[in-house]
């Protein structure tokens, strides 16, 4: 038996996911899609977990779909692609989107068609300095997915995602984070060391209030101002009850650093 398409290591409270095809690039297929469905229901059947960091093994992030999997014989009807969309990568997208903990993209390396996208529905993305990302998929006729039209006009602007999805040009790192797409690039050999530090950051911190900042923000893009007013009252209404408040803000007065619980 070869090795799993999914390694998942948890420590200090931090969920650590390796796309595992490194001969691939760590390209999905469908085996891959369900090892990771699978990963990610036991990260968060697991209480003790409160930040999620998703990378690739090798010298790649994701090369997006498998296309061997995508190898037909001249007479063979023609794949219904939709149907792949619907049963793995919008579920994943949909879910890491709204991931009830903070989770980071470590992007190691080149990152490509849907290996690109997905990775923009994590909440911080690194990326290593010799990363890149590459919307592949006009190379093959196809238009980009895994959210890609969602996040990329929001995140780059319109000018940008068209160029990128046009011309399937790689975009590399540190060009990345210049125009948005990305929180930080750093040095290659540091990327894992920070991703982590910052992942066990999060997973001592204030896990109810990381969920409210995901959720209002992601609900701020669609709501009137009026609306999102009065969801930021209820939210720290909310907040407000939490033993991690408390906490804050008597540490702050106390001049101590808090000891947050997640809840
Ligand atoms: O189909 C559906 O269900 C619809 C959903 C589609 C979602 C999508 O993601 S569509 C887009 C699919 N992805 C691509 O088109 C990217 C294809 N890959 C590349 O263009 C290049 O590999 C990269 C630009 C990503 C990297 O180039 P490079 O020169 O650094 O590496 P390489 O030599 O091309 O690749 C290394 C190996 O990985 C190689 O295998 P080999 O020859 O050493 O045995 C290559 O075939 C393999 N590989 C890379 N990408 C894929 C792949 N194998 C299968 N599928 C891949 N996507």
């Amino acid at each position: 038996m070869g090795d799993a398409p999914i390694k998942l290591d948890i420590e200090n409270g931090v969920a650590l996911v390796t796309l595992n095809r490194p001969e691939a690039l760590n390209s999905f297929t469908a085996d891959m899609h369900r090892a990771l469905a699978t990963a990610l229901d036991n990260v968060e059947a697991d209480k003790s977990v409160r930040a999620l960091v998703i990378t690739g093994a090798g010298r790649g992030f994701c090369a997006g779909q498998d296309l061997n999997e995508r190898q037909r014989s001249p007479n063979d009807p023609p794949p219904d692609l939709g149907e792949t969309l619907d049963k793995y990568y919008n579920p994943l997208v949909r879910r890491l989107y709204s991931f009830p903990l903070p989770t980071i993209a470590a992007v190691n390396g080149v990152a490509a068609g849907a290996g690109a996208n997905f990775a923009l529905s994590c909440d911080l993305l690194f990326a290593a300095r010799s990363a890149k990302f590459i919307q592949a998929f006009s190379k093959i006729g196809l238009s980009p997915d895994a959210g890609g039209t969602w996040f990329l006009p929001r995140l780059i602007g319109r000018s940008k995602a068209l160029g990128l999805a046009l011309t399937a040009e790689p975009l590399m790192a540190e060009d990345a984070e210049r125009i948005g797409l990305i929180w930080k690039v750093v040095d290659d050999d540091a990327l894992m060391d920070i991703v982590m530090k910052i992942a066990r950051q999060f997973a001592a911190g204030p896990t109810a209030g990381f969920r409210k900042i995901k959720e209002n923000l992601a609900k701020g893009g669609a709501n009137s101002l009026d609306a999102q007013l009065d969801l930021e009252r209820d939210s720290q209404r909310e907040l407000g009850l939490t033993h991690d408040y408390m906490e804050g803000t008597t540490a702050f007065l106390e001049k101590r650093k808090p000891v947050f619980k997640g809840e």
